[in-house]
């Protein structure tokens, strides 16, 4: 293990538009957890940053959305967002918001130190115009199709699809978001950063710099930016949402949002250190912190070229060590969609499932999508609880402390001569920190969190093959020393687990009454007693419990239910058809009546030969509903009729009206007034 030293550690700063799904979870945020509480644990100093995102064009979108101000939207889903990372155990020493004034007060002073040195461009350009929303189409507020992959709901400032950011103006056939319409140009002024001049920087930093350990994910965008040649971009806007531009000629900009929130890490760094009275400043400009910037690949450009060259341009800050960006995590075969409401969305999952943080993190640690993106399913979720937690994790600690309350009444017994296979097992327990370390070191945390597991494994064949529950009839001194071996074992878990599993590693640590004096990460493959003879261990507690189907199927139901629901909306209305005459309309005699018999149309699949009491008669209506209804359940249910339709004989039955009906979201006819009311036969509808 290297020797301690001073990180900062970020987390790209969450939009606050909505909640925190599993997919910003499994790329940013769980990693980055498990780094920190590592780097902690072998005794590091530690700053971990993060903080919500306020500005930018996804805000105001959203509050045009629900009819509420900018403002209502932040306050509420930083709130939100907060809550839910503190609820699942996500360790920041500061969490906090672009929209607070230290961060106003300090993107702004870094705008004018780049104005002051001459790093920006001023430059009157002509920008993408919507004259009916009588505003300029930065960023969100246009789509059009991308220049480089073809992919056509490309945004104006960046492309999902491919990753690149490029320039409104570049957009083939662009759209406003706003009303449809295509854009006109109008001259505005900005300020640009140049960033063709920071080029030969960059190109020595990353290309020659970083070429062995970046994620080559990451490496590889980077490359192809550079390679295809930078150049200056807009960092202020024609917008009313955001830090407004502190120089002479922009009264009525801002700041682009990709523009103030990196500089959000910086300033939720300064609001940590004046808590802690500490000072801000080594963790940001000593050559011997190392930051790193935990982010989705989506926000590479952000963090590997424009962010990099703006603290360059400012020119006393330190560059990141590294950028270990994640893919991105699927939900069930589909891309999560905020919009489409397919996501599993964390204040839901940690409602639904009380105590259970640690099974979201470790599913989607196991699942990380670190080298390509993946997909996230309830069926594995569930399988990797019941098969690998409960049964492996969960059974040894559980058979280990059931074991020694039974025998030695919660103490650890004292060890007699060790076999060979004491001497390997434990020896092998003391080559985990390493291993691990080796792997968190590296950005692997699915390895990192596989060879936890694989430590747990360790211990249940060890028991399993030991078989202490049979030695004890034959051979007490012999039992002693194989729960001595197996309590070690357990304590390592204890230790090595807090990164991964947080609560269950506090859990684990109070049951074996370790609190205090748990070793730390160094002292497992150092020491060679971590639970000393003697030491009283707690009673039995379960640390996992299996999930059943029930509970799965619940969450399939959801998920279908939103698709049910976006199908719906999604559905095709139909082009009206040509108009008709208030003369025509009253030609149509539209009446209540009640469905009194219904049987099935013999050799007709989709026929009912239904019995309507108009209120006029009692007549005969062949309606083609029976995929939808069963006869039985249609008796006695009102219907609009249309009574004078001229006759037809369908499969020589005479049909003598139509009754109205409409198609739901699945495509099942349903009751146009489902409502059980009733209403006098007769009537007429108008
Ligand atoms: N808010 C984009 C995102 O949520 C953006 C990250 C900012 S990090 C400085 O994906
Ligand atoms: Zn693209």
């Amino acid at each position: 293990m290297n020797t301690p030293k001073r990180y900062t550690v970020t987390t790209a700063l969450p939009y606050t538009n909505g909640p925190i799904h599993i997919g910003h979870l499994a790329g940013v945020y769980v990693p980055a957890d498990i780094y920190v509480r590592y780097l902690r644990l072998t005794g590091n100093d530690v700053a971990f940053i993060g903080g919500s995102d306020e500005h930018g064009v996804p805000i105001t979108i959203k509050a045009k959305n629900e009819g509420v101000t900018p403002q209502d939207i932040v306050d509420k889903y930083h709130a939100i967002i907060k809550k839910s990372f503190e609820d699942f155990g996500i360790t920041y020493d500061n969490y906090s918001r672009t929209s607070a004034p230290i961060h106003h007060e300090t993107a702004s002073d870094f705008f004018k130190t780049l104005y002051d040195k001459g790093e920006f461009i001023e430059e009157s350009t002509e920008q993408l115009y919507d004259a009916e929303a009588n505003q300029f189409l930065a960023d969100r507020f246009v789509v059009g199709t991308c220049p480089k992959c073809g992919n056509e709901e490309s945004y104006g400032d960046q492309c999902e699809a491919c990753g690149t950011s490029h320039n409104a103006t570049d957009l083939i056939n662009p759209k406003s978001a706003l009303t449809g319409n295509t854009p006109t140009l109008k001259e505005t002024k900005h300020w640009f950063l140049p960033l063709d001049k920071h080029e030969a920087f960059l190109k020595e930093w990353i290309l020659e710099g970083h070429k062995k350990d970046w994620k080559p994910n990451v490496y590889g965008q980077v490359k192809s930016w550079i390679d295809d040649g930078l150049r200056p971009r807009a960092v202020t806007r024609d917008l009313d949402w955001g830090i407004p531009v502190p120089v002479e000629g922009g009264e009525g900009k801002v700041l682009y949002v990709w523009f103030d929130a990196p500089i959000g890490y910086i300033s939720s760094t300064k609001e940590w250190a004046d808590r802690e009275g500490k000072d801000w400043k080594p963790y940001w400009k000593d050559k011997d912190t190392k930051l790193v910037h935990f982010i989705g690949k989506d926000n590479i450009v952000f963090h590997c070229i424009i962010f990099p060259a703006m603290l360059k341009a400012e020119g006393s800050y330190i560059m990141p060590d590294n950028v270990p960006a994640n893919e991105f995590l699927n939900l069930e075969g589909n891309k999560l969609s905020t919009s489409k409401n397919w996501a599993v969305w964390l204040p839901e999952y940690l409602e639904e499932f009380p105590g259970q943080q640690d099974v979201l993190r470790y599913v989607l640690t196991a699942n990380a999508p670190e080298t390509k993106d993946n997909d996230f399913t309830w069926k594995d979720f569930q399988a990797r609880n019941n098969n690998e937690l409960v049964a492996i994790f969960g059974n040894f600690i559980n058979r280990v402390v059931v074991l020694t309350n039974k025998y030695y009444e919660g103490i650890v017994p004292t060890p007699n001569s060790l076999e060979i296979v004491d001497e390997e097992t434990l020896a092998a327990v003391k080559a985990y920190p390493d291993v691990i370390s080796s792997s968190i070191e590296r950005y692997r945390f699915r390895e990192a969190g596989q060879e936890l597991m694989n430590l747990a494994r360790l211990g249940n064949k060890y028991l399993a093959d030991a078989e202490p529950w049979k030695v004890i009839k034959v051979d007490e001194e012999r039992t002693k020393t194989i729960m001595y071996v197996a309590l070690q074992i357990a304590s390592a878990l204890a230790t090595l687990s807090e990164p991964f599993l947080p609560f269950t590693s506090e859990k684990l640590k109070n049951i074996l009454n370790l609190n205090e004096d748990a070793a730390n990460w160094n002292e497992v493959k150092t020491k060679d007693v971590l639970l000393s003879a003697g030491h009283k261990i707690g009673k039995a507690e379960l640390l996992f419990s299996k999930i059943e189907d029930e509970t799965i199927q619940k969450q399939l139901d959801k998920l279908e239910a939103s698709k049910k629901a976006n199908e719906a909306a999604n559905k095709a209305v139909e082009p009206q058809k040509a108009t008709i005459t208030f003369d025509d309309f009253t030609k149509l005699d539209l009446r209540v009546g009640t469905i009194i018999e219904a049987e099935k149309m013999p050799k007709a699949k989709k026929l009912l030969v239904l019995k309507v009491d108009t209120g006029i008669d009692v007549r005969t209506i062949v309606s083609g509903i029976a995929e939808s209804f069963k006869p039985e359940d249609i008796i006695g249910k009102q219907v609009t009729v249309l009574v004078n339709l001229a006759p037809r004989a369908l499969r020589g039955v005479e049909s003598e009206g139509m009754i109205l009906m409409t198609e739901n979201a699945e495509g099942k006819l349903v009751f146009v007034n489902p409502d059980e009311a009733k209403i006098p036969n007769g009537l007429t509808v108008s």
